[in-house]
């Protein structure tokens, strides 16, 4: 593992990917693969993002130095980007929402892909209909082979089969595991722009380096990336402070009339309906956020947010859930049992096709009958 001289690991702990990391290197020299497709989750976060422009800032140097030639690159979201990630790095060069383009533009380029990489998620259910065409793209074999798939995730429970994969749920963001990629190809080429992107998605999936999963490797990492210029003020501020009125009042409203307290359970929740999020305008990673207030009440060791997303004109509702915990209880569990999802010991989501008020008493239930596990006490370990 590498090592600075103060002693500390460059990365997080590190697993059997390095040798994934070479092999797919070679492969990379032998087959100089014309085309990446980047791929990230729906709602795409900043690790997400982060991760994926820090690669494709570094793939276009690689095959600069490395393969004297150039690469095509895009970074694809299934569901629109919210304003305040255009700002990053490569973003406006190489990002791409599948909505902007038309159905023959996105199943040409998907088709023409050499390489893909998933991006901090593992199961191509995460892509909308996208996650179709990528496997069906995978499935297919054309004169240069199958396409070559890569992982980079720090998700429980991989549901993707791909050729590479570099996954640990140590992990407190994919960003470190983006970031032992980076450093294991070639890391005299990472500048001030990647480390920003791999700054931003390091310090959104830690909540800003307050959650369990802040690690000395994390700090460490932060410090690293601090030495190429990332300036962590203007990060913080291009990413958290650009609430529009309309959003700060929407929150102030939810936070009023809509946030649900039940001490007996240690839990908090908000319920917002779609009336809510049109009545405020509140547009795509707008709600992003807004559940943590949950936990910031004493003694809460269980939030949540069931936000009605039933989009305009479908008949099958979709309630979409975010749930937070406090220490030991895993809300991933309940998320994979409960709630069609999945996610992290501490945050987790998933999804409800059933009315808002039904999505609500059925949270209810599943609050009273899962309530014995935190009776027991909260340790207050991260794990
Ligand atoms: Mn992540």
């Amino acid at each position: 593992m590498a090592t600075n001289s103060s002693g500390i690991a460059d990365v997080a702990p590190q697993h059997s990917d390095t040798q994934s990391l070479e092999a797919l290197r070679a492969l990379v020299l032998a087959r100089a693969p014309q085309r990446w497709t980047l791929v990230v989750h729906r709602s795409p976060d900043g690790d997400a993002l982060g991760s994926a422009l820090a690669l494709a800032l570094f793939l276009r140097k690689w095959y600069t130095r490395h393969l004297n030639r150039s690469v095509e690159i895009v970074v694809l979201s299934p569901t629109p980007v919210p304003a305040y990630y255009w700002w990053l790095p490569g973003a406006q060069t190489y990002l791409q929402e599948v909505g902007a383009l038309s159905q023959e533009a996105r199943t040409r380029w998907v088709r023409q892909t050499d390489v893909f990489v998933f991006v901090d998620f593992n199961d191509l259910s995460r892509l909308e209909d996208l996650g179709e065409a990528i496997a069906q793209a995978l499935a297919t074999t054309h004169e240069d082979g199958r396409p070559i798939a890569v992982l980079v995730d720090h998700h429980e429970n991989p549901r993707v089969e791909t050729d590479f994969r570099l996954w640990s749920p140590d992990a407190a963001a994919t960003a470190q595991l983006m970031w032992q990629w980076l450093v294991t190809w070639d890391s005299s080429l990472i500048d001030r722009e990647i480390a920003t992107c791999i700054y931003t998605a390091l310090m959104t999936d830690t909540g800003s380096f307050r959650f369990g999963t802040t690690t000395p490797e994390v700090h460490y990492l932060a410090a690293r990336l601090l030495s190429y210029g990332v300036q962590p003020d203007l990060v913080y501020q291009k990413i958290y402070h650009t609430f529009s009125y309309h959003r700060l009042q929407f929150y102030g409203f939810c936070l009023l009339a809509r946030l649900r307290y039940l001490p007996f359970f240690r839990c908090a929740y908000l319920v917002v309906s779609a009336e809510d999020l049109r009545r405020f305008r509140i547009g795509a990673g707008e709600t992003e956020g807004l559940v943590n207030y949950t936990l910031t009440l004493q003694n809460v060791v269980l939030g949540a947010l069931l936000i009605d997303r039933t989009q305009p004109h479908h008949t099958r509702p979709t309630i979409r859930l975010s749930l937070r915990s406090t220490g030991s209880l895993r809300v991933d569990e309940l998320a994979v049992r409960y709630f069609n999802g999945g996610g992290h010991a501490n945050a987790a989501g998933g999804v409800l096709h059933m009315p808002l008020t039904e999505a609500e008493a059925y949270f209810l239930d599943v609050l009273k009958r899962e309530f014995p596990r935190w009776t027991q006490p909260i340790t207050s370990s991260s794990d």
